[in-house]
């Protein structure tokens, strides 16, 4: 199987794009031809800002190393790398609805919640299908959020297969884990960098115990007992603990006669000892940047290897060969 998928440098990595998607990066290089990108073109219509965004994209490179993609088994590259998938988004533009960008969720939720938007944003699900398509990708490690988008690129792969009259692009599948498709932030929702209820993957060891303590909890008195179903403090401690530690929560949640902050502890201290390794190859990879930019360098050649390929592909059936 070729597997792919992308993560906007837009800020640091928090838990959520960890449980939700990077995991899975991982999981995924194994025993198939993956590609990983990090998707600076998509940040650009949120980082304006030059020194901001490459800092960002270079703590991307980091960050994802850092907790295990190995780049001689995965392809690691900065989506601007490979300038072909910005051709194939036009192409792929030109038979886009406007109806079917229209009802996407990233740009209506930003509609409804009064936020300008621009045409980036608008056009950001056929950039997506282009990252997609030019890998010819069978799988995309996401999270719950992203589905659609994914449904917007097997439509827009499926019309130009049928119009052109050639099957030139594979039509991919999502893959969502369910334990954590909507890992919930400080207060409950989706845990999100534009929300600001995030807790990040590298955050110093004492800012993250703090924003654990912040976490929103209901009122409900210690003695009382509750139900953890449902309970978005228990769902992130369940992320981080090992199948014990979560049936013996599981006991005290329903046996009452604890507090809250008890549960926050805990969930600090198993976070901690989770990221601890990955925080000790990060310090060791931030030592060696020129290292790091080969590795970089070096994905951007392999991608573009294959995306040339499939380009190619897609001027020849529509009349631009
Ligand atoms: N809370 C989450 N639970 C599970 N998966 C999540 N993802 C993001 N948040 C959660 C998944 O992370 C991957 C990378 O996401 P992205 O680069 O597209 O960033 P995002 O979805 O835009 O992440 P944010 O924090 O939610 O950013 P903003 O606020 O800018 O939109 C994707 O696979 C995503 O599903």
């Amino acid at each position: 199987m070729r597997v792919l998928s992308g993560i906007q440098p837009t800020g640091r990595f928090h838990w959520g794009n960890y449980f939700g998607a990077i995991r899975q990066y991982i999981d995924l290089q194994h025993g198939n031809e993956s590609y990983y990108f990090i998707a600076n073109l998509h940040a650009l219509t949120t980082v304006r800002d030059k020194k901001q965004l490459e800092q960002n994209t270079l703590d991307a490179a980091l960050d994802l190393l850092a907790l295990g993609l190995q780049p001689e088994t995965a392809t690691l590259f900065v989506q601007s790398d490979v300038p072909e998938v910005s051709e194939l988004c036009w192409i792929l533009m030109t038979g886009t609805p406007m109806g079917l960008l229209e009802k996407c969720h990233a740009f209506k939720d930003k509609k409804e919640r009064g936020l300008t938007a621009d045409a980036g944003l608008f056009t950001y699900p056929v950039l997506m299908a282009a990252d997609i398509l030019i890998y010819d990708a069978d799988i995309v490690p996401v999270g719950h959020d992203q589905i659609q988008h994914i449904e917007v690129c097997r439509d827009l792969a499926g019309s130009f297969n049928f119009h052109f009259k050639q099957e030139v692009f594979v039509l991919p599948k999502s893959k969502i884990l369910e334990t954590s498709a909507k890992v919930p932030g400080l207060d409950g929702e989706k845990m999100s960098k534009s929300y600001s209820n995030t807790i990040e993957i590298f955050e110093p060891v004492a800012a993250m115990r703090k924003k654990v303590m912040r976490i929103k909890t209901d009122l409900r008195p210690m003695e009382e007992p509750k139900d953890p179903a449902g309970d978005h403090l228990f769902d992130l401690y369940r992320l981080f603990a090992t199948a014990d530690e979560i049936a013996a929560m599981d006991a005290l949640y329903r046996r009452g006669g604890f507090g809250y902050g008890d549960v926050k502890k805990a969930l600090a201290e198993a976070a901690e000892r989770y990221f601890a390794p990955a925080r000790a190859k990060r310090e060791e990879l931030a030592a060696d940047l020129p290292k790091v930019r080969d590795i970089l360098a070096d994905g951007a050649r392999r991608a573009r290897k294959k995306a040339s390929e499939t380009l190619r592909r897609a001027k020849d059936a529509c009349g631009l060969g």
